[in-house]
Order: C-alpha cells, then structure tokens, then sequence
C-alpha cells in the first residue's frame, strides 16, 4: 500500500511540520482525497491523446430530429403540462462551476447580464419556474447543485431575493465533491496549509445528488421526471413541458438531450456523436482538429450537433447514474499562482453511454440558448442581452405587436414563459412595467 510519504513527499514533510488545529485540518483534507488514484490519472493524462476521427474509435454524428417541426409537439407539450400539474417534475441546475473565465468572483447564478429588470440568471430562472407553478398551481421542486466554494453565497442570493418569490421549501441546496489540484509534478497544491480543494466536475452531479439525500427527497414527493441545466444559460426554457413531455410520451428513452447547430467549428461546446456505436458527448476539450473542422460536400460541419447543458432524466436513472464510474477527463490551470496545474473533473455526460434509451431533441440557438462564460464578445453578458431582447422582440411581432425602431424588449417570464399569451392590448397595459423596452 503505497504511504502517503510515498505519494506525496511535500505533503507528508507540510503535515510534519504542523501540530493541533491546523495539523488536524489538514489531516482532515487528506482523507478525503485518493492519492493514488490522482497519481493513476496524472500518468494517464500526461500521455493522453484528444479523440480525433484518426484514432481507432468509430466516431459517427449523432442526428437531432427539431422538435420544431414534429406533429407531435402540441401532445408533449399537454403532456408536460400535466405532469408538471401532477408534481412529477422537478429542475435540476448545476451551478458549483467556477465562473472564472467571466471574471465575476461570486457564484454564476448571482451574475446581472444587465438587462433592464437587473435580473441575475438565478432571477430569470427562478420567475420562469413561478410562471409554470402558476399554471401547475403546486411549486416545482428546484434543486441546486453548489459547490464548496459558492455555497454560502448562492444561499445569500437567494435570501436577499427572498427566493424570488418561490415557496422556498421546494428548493434545495446541496454542495458537490471536491478532488486536489495538482502541481504539474504530480504533487498537491497546499496553500495556507490547508488542500486546493476543487469542484469535481459536473459529472459530479449525481452522487452529490443522491449523497446529499436529495434523490430520496424527489422520490419522496413523487417526482418522475427531472429537467437539468446549466446555470449560465440566460435563455434556458426551465422544465420546458414540450421537452419533458417527449420524454414521457417515448418509454424507450431513459435520457434525453437539447441540441442545436453548432455557431461554428471553433464553438466551445461538446458534440454529439456514436463512439463505437454508444451515445456520447465529445468535449470541445477533448476533440481533435480533424474532427471539430471535419466539413461535408456541402461544406457544413459533419460533428454539428452542440451540447447545451439541457437534459431531462427518468428518476429511475438517476439513482442508477449516482453508482455510475465516470472518467476523469484533466484540464492544466493556473492554481495559487502556480501554471499548469492539474485539475481533474468528471463530465456528467459520460453516463449517457452506460444507459439503455438515450434521445437528442432539436432546438433552436435563438430560443432557448446563450450561455454566459465570457467578459465579451460570443457566449457574453452583451450577447445573451442581445439574445434576450431579440427574442422578446420576434415574440411581440409574432403576436402581432406594431414595433418602430429597432428596440429590444425584456418580457417578464410571468407574462410569457414562451412568447404564449401576448398581444398589442397587453404590450400597451404592461410597457414599462412587465415589459421593458432597451438598447442592445
Ligand atoms: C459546458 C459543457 C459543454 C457545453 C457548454 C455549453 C460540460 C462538461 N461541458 O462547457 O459541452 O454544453 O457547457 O455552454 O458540461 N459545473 C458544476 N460543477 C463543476 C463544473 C461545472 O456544477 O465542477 C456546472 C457549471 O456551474 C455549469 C455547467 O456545469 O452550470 C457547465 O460547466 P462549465 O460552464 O464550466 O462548462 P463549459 O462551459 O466548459
């Protein structure tokens, strides 16, 4: 049995060197962390190879049928409707991320993309959700995976809000696991004596779901179906009835998944594919060139089909996914001041493939799609209010609103979850108040 002196030389002379509380502290740290396991991963990933159409695997795109155009989409969409008035559905947001690529120290949900309510995305969400519990006439149980290191503050956000109106025993925090930065050696970042203890991926979502007696808690209630999001997508339709409502209408399907088009080869979004005929998401991390460029005669992407963080799940495979072995996939960070650090995340997409029944549900980018991750330019606060305000705007002209100029506007979700229900009698009533005109 390899010692920790062994494993971790630097580590075992730190702990020497501490006595009491910070020596029990750090002691504390170390059990909850598998050296030997980080120094497997760090020998499996220093020779790692990103999954390119050379390689030995047979890669195939996976096709997304638009759910736009299926004659079945109003019977989803009662269907959703009534399981969401029965209680079987609950959300899902994974949000223990760091948002460190957006430079916003708090925690993502609690970030304002500037529209002109001053909404964060958690407030966008959340009155999304008040719009269905409206129409259920029950509150849909939310559930939101945090992480050590935003915990607290997504609470605090939530307080300060007063849960935004929400019925705030229907919604539940819980933290996911951590795994220790590693120096480019191998060995573990150690800052004020303590482990660099970092969120293990979203991968992660499911044990901490289960672990965290959350599971038990939807079981409990009668849920059946749970619709998971990012936290970042500041157009996500939130336990969408059309989405879950195909889910329950195909007992075939245990999983299924939004998709869209691809904005362009360099998007940093997963792709969907067959590896060796199973169901899979290949990172943007983790593709080669010649795959993320490969182009068809015609000159579009072949790999097109974009993961956007948007699945819906039969309980029954979540219980199942919290035992699931992910892989561990290794980004190289700068950690405490220190370059290429290891940190390792599992991907919760890499369970897809260990489950019978796996669906993808075409969507639409402009509906339903803006993720926020950098400071400008794509996939920013400027484009997801952009995004936000041409939408709104297409909803009011689709309703037959007469719009000069070339405003955009910010629809409170409790007038319209989906552009439902509006018309120029309420663009008059609720301008300026549950409808906001802006600049982009
Ligand atoms: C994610 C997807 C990518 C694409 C893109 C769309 C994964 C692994 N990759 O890439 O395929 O869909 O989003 O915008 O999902 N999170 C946690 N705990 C963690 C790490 C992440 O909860 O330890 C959450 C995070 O808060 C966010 C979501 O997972 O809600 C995606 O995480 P990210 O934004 O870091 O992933 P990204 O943008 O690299």
């Amino acid at each position: 049995m390899n010692t920790l002196e062994s494993l971790q030389p630097e580590l075992a002379k730190v702990l020497d060197s501490l006595s009491g509380e910070a020596r029990t502290a750090l002691e504390r740290d170390i059990q909850t962390q598998d050296f030997n396991m980080l120094a497997n991963l760090v020998k499996e990933h220093s020779a790692a190879i990103p999954t390119g159409a050379g390689g030995e695997d047979e890669i195939v795109p996976m096709p997304f049928p638009h759910s736009e155009v299926d004659l079945r989409r109003e019977m989803w969409e009662e269907t959703g409707k009534i399981l969401l008035k029965k209680g079987e559905v609950a959300a899902f947001t994974l949000s223990g991320g760091q948002g460190s690529r957006l430079g916003f120290e708090g925690p993502k949900g609690a970030f304002k993309i500037g529209l002109p309510s001053g909404k964060s995305l958690f407030g966008l969400m959340a009155e999304r959700l008040k719009r269905l519990n409206a129409e259920a006439e029950r509150p849909i149980p939310w559930c939101i995976m945090t992480s050590p290191l935003n915990h607290r503050e997504t609470i605090a956000h939530f307080e300060e809000n007063h849960f935004f109106g929400l019925d705030r025993t229907s919604i539940r925090f819980f933290e996911q696991g951590t795994i220790c930065a590693l120096k480019p050696n191998g060995e573990a970042v150690v800052d004020n004596n303590r482990l660099m203890l970092v969120p293990d991926g979203n991968g992660g979502c499911f044990r901490a779901l289960a672990q965290s007696g959350t599971l038990a808690w939807l079981i409990e209630r009668g849920v059946r179906y749970v619709f998971l999001n990012n936290v970042d997508n500041a157009l996500v339709r939130i336990c969408d009835p059309v989405f879950l409502g195909a889910l329950a209408n195909n007992p075939g399907i245990q999983i299924s998944a939004k998709v869209v088009s691809k904005r362009d080869a360099s998007e940093k979004v997963g792709i969907f594919a067959f590896k060796n005929g199973k169901p899979t998401v290949i990172e943007y991390s983790d593709m080669a060139d010649d795959l993320r460029n490969m182009k068809n005669e015609s000159g579009e992407l072949v790999f097109d089909g974009a993961n956007i963080g948007i699945y819906a799940f039969r309980i029954e495979v979540l219980r199942k996914l919290s035992q699931a072995p992910l892989p561990w996939h290794a980004a190289r960070k700068t950690v405490c001041g220190i370059e290429k650090c290891w940190k390792f995340e599992q991907f919760l997409f890499d369970a897809f493939e260990t489950v019978k029944g796996f669906g993808t549900f075409g969507a639409f980018r402009e509906d339903e799609f803006s993720p926020v991750k950098n400071a400008d330019g794509n996939d920013s606060p400027k484009s997801a209010r952009e995004m936000l305000g041409k939408l709104h705007r297409h909803w009011l002209i689709d309703a037959g609103v007469k719009l000069s100029g070339d405003s955009l506007y910010e629809i409170s979700p409790t007038l319209s979850y989906a552009g439902e229900g509006l018309s120029s009698k309420i663009f008059e009533r609720e301008l300026g108040k549950n409808i906001l005109e802006f600049k982009a």
